[in-house]
């Protein structure tokens, strides 16, 4: 399949290119590099030393994967995007680029301005490139756990969609589940949302949305084959998501940042299982009656307890810091994740292993740390 990797030079979207490209496909990957700019806006960095993009692609042509890379902004070049959709007519366009980061999202007006028009837009644009020279195209959208809030009220979450009883009518009806995002970032993700459910019931595109929990781990099979194809690692406080964060802290004698009690429970997945997932959305496409929803996800686990693996692993203390986000201080979660599994998804636990190998890279790369960052978080 020729494959369009939006956003492929992030931390899920270049191992998810590079698997792609191993699996035999044609990648093509759009990023315009701006997760490198906010790393220089943030004087902050990448735990472990990442290449430019040339000398990745290089790399990954070498081993003789057909990967391709085009510097285009989404959000502000239309034309030169929609070009490329319609003189290539991708198979598939898988959409990781958006600004990723609930604290960068909080900083103040400038980020909370920034994430809105970039993700909305982006997003937008994507869909109207696709009705307009490739309506064919299956549009795979990396979306968000955090759309739905993180709680039982309701029941176990499901994919996407919640099934009700009208109670005025009686009458049973299936409804897109009510967000209830926590920050700008994962606002941006329940409207993305929105413009899935119009495109697709007026011109039937055929769209799969990931609603992925948060990823952690860093290296995958294919970006362990070259070092110049090493991953990006985020450990600070505003792109850095807390098991990794914690695995960093415990390989460079930090205390474990817990906010709060560390009651918050949410749901994880290695980004390996981030790769394989896409994969198997690309391969086994939806008909376009409705959008597919799938929860991206793995396992459900708190705060605490990752804290208390880690601790026990490394004898790392725990420490418990006010909490900067306005969140539920507790909260339980079930997650459905039947639908991934039917498609064939095998999750990876968490496991003593796993984390070993990205306390390696941690320990290994601790030269880059920059101790000023680990507690940068914005507070709201
Ligand atoms: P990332 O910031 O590392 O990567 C995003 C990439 O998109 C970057 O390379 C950036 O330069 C690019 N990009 C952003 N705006 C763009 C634009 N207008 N035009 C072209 N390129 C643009 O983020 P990530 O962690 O790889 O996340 C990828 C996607 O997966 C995001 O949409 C995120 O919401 C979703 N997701 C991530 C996680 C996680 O834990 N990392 C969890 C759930 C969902
Ligand atoms: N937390 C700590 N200590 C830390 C960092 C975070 O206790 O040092 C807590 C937070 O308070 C929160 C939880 O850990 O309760 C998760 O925070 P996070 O920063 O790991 O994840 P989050 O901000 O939710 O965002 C990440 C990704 C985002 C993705 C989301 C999936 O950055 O792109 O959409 O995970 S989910 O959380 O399922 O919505």
């Amino acid at each position: 399949m020729k494959i369009f990797v939006l956003g492929g030079d992030g931390f899920c979207g270049w191992p998810t290119a590079l698997k792609l490209a191993k699996e035999n496909h044609e990648v093509w990957i759009i990023d315009n590099l701006s997760r490198r700019r906010i790393d220089e806006e943030l004087e902050s960095n990448s735990l472990t030393d990442i290449e430019p993009i040339g000398k990745r692609i290089a790399t990954a042509r070498n081993l003789g994967w057909d990967i391709k890379f085009w510097n285009i902004d989404i959000a502000k070049s239309y034309g030169y995007f929609a070009k490329a959709v319609n003189e290539l007519q991708p198979d598939a366009i898988v959409h990781f680029a958006e600004q990723r980061a609930a604290p960068y999202s909080m900083l103040g007006q400038t980020e909370r301005r920034y994430t809105v028009d970039n993700n909305i837009t982006t997003t937008h644009n994507v869909l109207n490139a696709i009705v307009d020279h490739c309506p064919s195209c299956h549009l795979v959208h990396l979306g968000t756990m955090g759309v739905y809030g993180y709680s039982k009220e309701m029941g176990s979450i499901p994919e996407g969609y919640l099934d009700i009883t009208v109670k005025e009518t009686g009458e049973d009806a299936s409804i897109l589940y009510p967000t209830n995002p926590g920050s700008v970032y994962h606002m941006t993700k329940s409207m993305d949302q929105l413009l899935f459910q119009f495109y697709n019931k007026n011109w039937n595109i055929h769209i799969t949305d990931l609603h992925q929990g948060i990823v952690w781990g860093t290296q995958t099979e294919e970006t362990s084959m070259d070092k110049t194809l090493v991953n990006r690692f985020d450990y600070d406080g505003i792109y850095g998501t807390v098991l990794n964060r914690f695995i960093s802290q415990a390989a460079t004698g930090k205390n474990l940042s817990v906010y709060g009690t560390g009651g918050q429970k949410r749901a994880f997945i290695h980004i390996q299982d981030t790769a394989n997932c896409v994969k198997l959305a690309i391969e086994n496409v939806p008909d376009n009656k409705k959008v597919r929803i799938l929860n991206q996800v793995s396992e459900v686990r708190s705060v605490k307890e990752l804290a208390m693996i880690i601790s026990n692993s490394y004898g790392t203390p725990i420490e418990f810091l006010d909490n900067p986000r306005k969140e539920l201080a507790e909260n339980d979660l079930a997650v459905d994740n039947q639908g991934l599994k039917s498609l064939g998804f095998q999750p990876i636990t968490l496991t003593a292993n796993l984390i070993d190998d990205v306390r390696y890279i941690a320990t290994e790369m601790h030269k880059n740390l920059k101790e000023e960052n680990i507690l940068n978080s914005p507070k709201w």
